[in-house]
């Protein structure tokens, strides 16, 4: 087996960077390039390294880990030198010239989970935490190191072969006849295995929204205040407010920070029938950018009357997705008429008078909220490779269930649950091959 090495840290100039070496080498160059002799896993220690030439190129602390007692559960040393690139550069073409090899993306995480250190599930978060852009998405995927994803799936595992050792009990014994209640017993396990399966896909739909920003598109008639409440949203004058229908026509997005998170805020073109081919434009704009939302305000102005007719394909649009109805110029308005039914959450605001705009933001905190939390408080991370696998792995209990009522043979039915339980496999990495780990592990940085 080779000895890897990798430069740790960002290139460039650092108060240090740091050197990591996996393999049987390590303890060699510990003693011949920084001539520490006497090793003592796991104790930092003051040396200086010398290239072949016994040039001293640093002054450096260097850890020894044991095989079996390292990140990569190989013989392990740590270099951590001064942070010009210059010597890090030096340093690593000295451990080439004595025989080390430079690491792939990801080789120290993949050699983990070679090692049996990691399964799949936590080499995969190893990436996701370096990666993570928020807080939130930290926490999650901090859980899934820790092998909060990892348990969860084995549970499941084992409830499959629970039931699947309740339905091979009838083909190794088919004269002992099956009790009429046990076919129903089976029934409630797959049931209860879906559920749980089913909660893990709510995950990974949270998921989604963990990894990037939330977007909030305002949409709405010409001058209903669109633009106004933009402003009062970001807390400046950016779009121009006018009293001409029309005022918008591009597009305009900000980033602003909602409670703990940041969202980007759209404001777009009044929606109406126009004869102009530009504001007919705009308002094909304004479409894409609401396809496009994760989260629609509509806002309305609620001094006219019937202001909320919408095309066909806003209407759609707005059912759809999770969306507030702010009715705008409450100040000109005493009307208190409810003409959008309960379906939609609706608050009276006004820009002018700054009324039941707080309250707005509140419940649009909220909402937004509820986009990636449930009830259950647990933060964990579903990537997409593990969200194609637990729908596979869900179909295959759903076929299961379909035979059970169809009264298809055990042997047939089995087989679907064999094959879910190996979709669980392939999550969790008992079951890989190169090409998939060699795409997994090619998308981490060098050195980890
Ligand atoms: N009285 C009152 N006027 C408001 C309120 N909000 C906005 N306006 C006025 O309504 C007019 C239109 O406001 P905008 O914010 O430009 O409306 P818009 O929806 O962006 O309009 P378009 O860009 O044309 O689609 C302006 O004259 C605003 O000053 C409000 O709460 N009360
Ligand atoms: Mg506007």
């Amino acid at each position: 087996m080779d000895t890897i090495i990798a430069k740790a840290t960002p290139s460039g100039e650092s108060a240090l960077a740091i050197l990591r070496i996996s393999g049987a080498m390590s303890s060699e160059i510990a003693k011949n390039a920084c001539k520490y002799l006497a090793i003592q896993p796991r104790f930092a220690k003051l040396a200086y390294y010398h290239d072949l030439n016994e040039n001293i190129l640093d002054q450096v602390v260097i850890t020894f880990f044991d095989k079996n007692k390292s990140y990569t559960g190989d013989f392990m040393l740590e270099i951590s030198c001064h942070g010009n690139p210059l010597i890090s550069e030096l340093i690593c073409k000295d451990l080439v010239e004595r025989g080390c090899r430079l690491a792939m993306p990801g080789e120290f995480t993949k050699l983990a989970f070679i090692n049996g250190k990691i399964d799949l599930s936590q080499a995969e978060a190893v990436a996701q935490i370096i990666s993570a852009k928020s807080h939130k998405l930290l926490t999650a995927v901090q859980r899934n190191l820790k092998g909060d994803l990892s348990n969860k799936l084995i549970k499941i595992q084992d409830l499959i072969l629970g039931l699947q050792a309740s339905i091979e009990a009838n083909i190794d014994f088919p004269e002992d006849d099956i009790e009429p209640s046990e076919p129903e017993l089976q029934k409630d396990l797959a049931n209860s295995i879906i559920n749980e399966i089913n909660y893990l896909l709510k995950k990974a739909t949270h998921s989604k929204y963990l990894q990037k920003n939330i977007r909030i598109c305002l949409i709405g008639k010409p001058n209903a205040g669109k633009s106004s409440l933009f402003n009062e949203m970001i807390g400046k004058r950016r779009a121009l407010i006018h009293e001409q229908a029309g005022t918008t026509r591009d597009y305009l997005e900000m980033e602003i920070n909602l409670g703990s998170q940041v969202v980007t805020v759209v404001d777009t073109a009044g929606i109406h029938q126009t004869m102009s081919e530009v504001e007919q434009a705009g308002v094909e704009l304004s479409y894409e950018q609401a396809v496009e939302a994760d989260f629609i305000v509509w806002v309305v102005d609620d001094s006219v009357p019937y202001p909320s007719d919408l095309p066909q394909n806003f209407c759609k649009l707005i059912e759809s997705k999770p969306t507030i109805l702010v009715r705008n110029k409450a100040d000109l308005t005493s009307n208190n008429t409810n003409f959008y039914g309960d379906k939609i959450y609706q608050i009276q605001i006004s820009c002018v008078t700054k009324s039941g705009i707080k309250e707005f933001l509140r419940e649009l905190n909220i909402q937004i909220n509820r986009l990636f939390d449930d009830e259950s408080g647990e933060d964990l991370f579903i990537g997409q490779r593990h969200e194609q696998l637990i729908k596979k792995c869900h179909q295959e209990v759903e076929l299961f269930l379909e035979s059970l009522d169809n009264k298809t043979g055990f042997e047939i039915i089995s087989a679907n649950l064999t094959q879910a339980r190996e979709y669980i496999d392939e999550m969790i990495g008992k079951k890989t091959n190169e090409n998939m780990l060699d795409k997994l592990f090619g998308q981490f940085c060098i050195g980890k």
